[in-house]
């Protein structure tokens, strides 16, 4: 569809004002909110990755396509929650410590709350303890963390160690995700899942509390 290419293409140029537009257009001709998600915003986020990885764009080139894609998920955002669902229960969410990559924890938040959970979402930049902290406050049984660095994946380990040390561990699970983290490296460090993607972070947490 043009449209979704035309999101798509702006993004990369990191048009936000034309990707906020063409989005709430895309709206109004009825085009669904997972294929502007998918075909739209995504898309060119994957570009965008690999442009990157290629050295063939820079980091302010990133940034601005990151602020385009805030803009589109914004305004398809409500039409992913579906607020009559009642409450799986409460999941508190972050990028950890010394990482500042939020879109895809933020699309992580988006499918929870779309299927049903309570997202408590921190933010980036998230300690072990900040987590533990949230996590208690609102009795979350689950917390999920997000690392796009491979610098930053320690941080996960870290969580799961402070809850092994407060006798929390099964008691509050852990999920992990984010480009760098794979399933090979939760089991090495006791996480109690991986999630590959924001559709499979929504299934592993069911599988996590049962539901
Ligand atoms: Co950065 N960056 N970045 N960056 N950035 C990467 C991650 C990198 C792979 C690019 C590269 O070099 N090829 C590289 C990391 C290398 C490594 O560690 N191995 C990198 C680097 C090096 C850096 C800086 C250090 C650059 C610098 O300053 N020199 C710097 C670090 C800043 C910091 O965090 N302290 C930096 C900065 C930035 C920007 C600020 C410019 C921007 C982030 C903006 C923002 O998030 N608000 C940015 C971006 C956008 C990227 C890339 C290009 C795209 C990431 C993204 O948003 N993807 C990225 C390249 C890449 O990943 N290949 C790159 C789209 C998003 C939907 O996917 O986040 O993978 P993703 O999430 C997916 C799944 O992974 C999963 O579900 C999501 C949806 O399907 N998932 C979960 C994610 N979290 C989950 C949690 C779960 C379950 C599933 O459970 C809780």
């Amino acid at each position: 569809m043009e449209i979704l290419t035309q999101i798509k293409d702006y993004l990369c140029q990191g048009d936000d004002q034309q990707v906020l537009q063409l989005v709430i257009k895309a709206i109004q001709e009825k085009i669904s909110a997972k294929e502007i998600l998918e075909k739209g915003l995504l898309a060119g986020m994957n570009i965008i990755s690999e442009r990157f990885k290629n050295h063939e764009i820079f980091l302010p080139d990133v940034l601005l396509a990151s602020k385009a894609m805030h803009a589109g998920l914004e305004q398809i955002k409500p039409l992913l929650i579906d607020a009559r669902v009642p409450s799986l229960g409460k999941v508190v969410l972050g990028t950890v410590q010394g990482d500042l990559h939020d879109i895809g924890k933020n699309l992580v938040g988006i499918m929870l709350k779309g299927a049903g959970f309570e997202v408590i979402d921190l933010g980036k930049g998230i300690t072990p303890e900040k987590f533990l902290e949230a996590a208690q406050a609102q009795q979350a049984r689950v917390i999920g963390m997000s690392a796009l660095l491979t610098t930053t994946m320690p941080v996960m380990q870290k969580m799961v160690l402070l809850l092994k040390e407060k006798d929390l561990q099964g008691k509050i699970k852990t999920i992990i995700g984010g480009a760098p983290v794979t399933e090979a490296y939760a089991r090495q460090i006791g996480a109690d899942a991986y999630a590959y993607d924001a559709a499979n972070a929504v299934e592993k947490i069911k599988e996590l509390i049962k539901v």
